[in-house]
C-alpha cells in the first residue's frame, strides 16, 4: 500500500490525492509538516517538501507532485488524465505548470504563509499587505479561468484532465484560508462546484487544519 506523507493545506499533495482517487489507487495518509525538517523525511526526499508517496514493500519513493502525477498516469490505465492528442497533452502540462508555479507563487504560497504557517509555526501576525496583493492576484487567475471556461468544457479541452485537479487543488487550499471571493467568476464558479462535487474531492474537504477554520461555504457543494 502507498502512503502518502502531506499536511491538509498542501495543495500539491492535494493534486496527488485528487488524481489518486480518479484513478482508483489506494493509499495511508501520513501526516508530515515539511517545516519540522525530520531526519526521517529528508531521507525520503532531500528536497524536504511535501508531497512524498512511499511503499514500503518495494522500497519505492516517488517524489514531486508532477513526476508522482506522470508516474501514475503511465502505470494506471483507468481515467487517464493526461490525454488526447499531443498538442492537447501539452495544453494541459502548460495549464498544470501554470497553477503549479504561478497561482502558487502569487496566490496560495503567500496565503499559507501568512495564514497558516506565521500562525502555527512562526507565531507572528499576518502581514495585511502581502495578503491583499494575494487577492487581488487571484482575480487575475480567476478571470482567466472564466476565458477558459468560456471556451471548453473543462480547463484544457473537452474532458476533464489533471490541468482541472491541479487548479482545484490550488483553489481549495485558498479558499480553505478565506482568499477567494468569487463574485464576478460565474464561469470559474461552476466549474469548480462541478470539480468540488466529485467523490475524489469529498475527503479533501472534509479535513481541517489543526485550529485554523475554513469560511462556511468551504465545504459546501452548492455554494
Ligand atoms: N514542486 C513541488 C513543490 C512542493 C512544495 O512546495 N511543497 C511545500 C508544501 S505545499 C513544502 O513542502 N514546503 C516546504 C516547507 O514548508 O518547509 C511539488 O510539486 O511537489
Amino acid at each position: 500500500m502507498w502512503q502518502l506523507y502531506q499536511f491538509p493545506l498542501c495543495p500539491f499533495s492535494r493534486k496527488v490525492r485528487l488524481l489518486l482517487s480518479e484513478k482508483g489507487v489506494g493509499y495511508e495518509l501520513y501526516r508530515e509538516n515539511p517545516w519540522e525538517e525530520r531526519d526521517e523525511f529528508f531521507a525520503m526526499n532531500p528536497a524536504g517538501r511535501t508531497p512524498v508517496l512511499h511503499e514500503p514493500q518495494r522500497g519505492t519513493t516517488l517524489t514531486d507532485s508532477r513526476a508522482i502525477c506522470e508516474y501514475f498516469e503511465e502505470t494506471v490505465d483507468r481515467n487517464p488524465m493526461i490525454n488526447g492528442t499531443v498538442l492537447q497533452r501539452a495544453e494541459i502540462r502548460r495549464l498544470v505548470a501554470l497553477f503549479d508555479e504561478n497561482f502558487f507563487g502569487d496566490v496560495t504560497g503567500p496565503l499559507l504563509l501568512e495564514r497558516m504557517k506565521k500562525r502555527l509555526v512562526l507565531r507572528q501576525s499576518p502581514d495585511s499587505r502581502v495578503l491583499r496583493e494575494a487577492m487581488r492576484l487571484v482575480h487575475e487567475h480567476l478571470y482567466y479561468v472564466d476565458y477558459l471556461i468560456d471556451h471548453r468544457p473543462w480547463l484544457a479541452g473537452p474532458t476533464i484532465s489533471l490541468a482541472d485537479l491541479a487548479a482545484a487543488a490550488q483553489i481549495s487550499v485558498a479558499d480553505y484560508l478565506g482568499g477567494i471571493d468569487w463574485s464576478g467568476h460565474e464561469q470559474a464558479r461552476s466549474w469548480y462546484l462541478v470539480l468540488k462535487s466529485r467523490p475524489s474531492f469529498r475527503p479533501l474537504l472534509s479535513e481541517r487544519m489543526d485550529v485554523i477554520q475554513p469560511p462556511s461555504h468551504y465545504a459546501e457543494v452548492d455554494a
